[in-house]
């Protein structure tokens, strides 16, 4: 499989994937704005995945979703059993849909307001703390007492919240709001396949 990927992104978590997978995979680091992506990917976002007769694929979560179901024997994803498929479902939704679109004004607070000068993106990206600390603080109180996300082991869940909780460097939300999100983020941060992909993507 070829990721298309820029470093830091949530393309992040489909690299753990992919490395979790045990199979070789090409890295591919894109210029987001460049023409050349935007013939990729539209939406000129990361990641896009590309894999023999499946062709170019995206979206995050679907990804992950794809490589876990490539290879089943790795386990992935939550258990099998409907309200096991149910959780991690939900909170790969959580994550792809509510979690990071709280940080649309951060990254692009010219996404978020009509009027486009310094004092007005600065409101944009301000603005973006009261959710992140609503969406963190549900994250947080569901990990309270547990390890990972779901299912009482390393999922995709793991990576794509972590990645995610990574960029509150970015925001004026400290991590130190969300003690039980911080535990997890330490542990995300010592696993192999962790290091490996930040190592790879050149910000470890
Ligand atoms: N819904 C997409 C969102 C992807 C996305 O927003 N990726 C970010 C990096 S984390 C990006 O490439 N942003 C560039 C942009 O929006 O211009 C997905 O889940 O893959």
């Amino acid at each position: 499989m070829k990721l298309y990927y820029a470093p830091g992104t949530c393309a992040l978590a489909v690299h753990i994937a992919l490395i979790w997978s045990g199979e070789p995979y090409e890295l591919v680091k894109v210029d987001l704005a460049s023409e050349t992506f935007k013939k990729i990917n539209p939406m000129s976002a990361v990641p896009a995945l590309e894999d023999g007769d499946s062709g170019i694929m995206t979206q995050a979560d679907s990804l992950m979703n794809y490589i876990s179901a490539s290879y089943p024997d790795k386990q992935m994803s939550g258990d099998t059993c409907i309200n096991g498929k149910q959780k991690y479902n939900q909170w790969m939704a959580f994550i792809s849909s509510d979690l990071h679109s709280a940080y649309g004004p951060v990254f692009n607070p010219q996404r978020c307001t009509i009027k486009q000068d310094e004092d007005s993106l600065a409101n944009a990206k301000a603005s973006a703390s009261t959710r992140l600390r609503i969406v963190f603080g549900v994250l947080d109180k569901h990990l309270d007492g547990k390890e990972y996300i779901v299912a009482d082991r390393l999922t995709c869940a793991d990576p794509f919240a972590y990645i995610m909780t990574r960029w509150l460097t970015y925001t004026d939300v400290s991590i130190d709001e969300f003690p039980h999100v911080k535990s997890h983020f330490q542990r995300l941060a010592q696993e192999p396949a962790v290091i490996q992909a930040e190592t790879e993507q050149g910000i470890r």
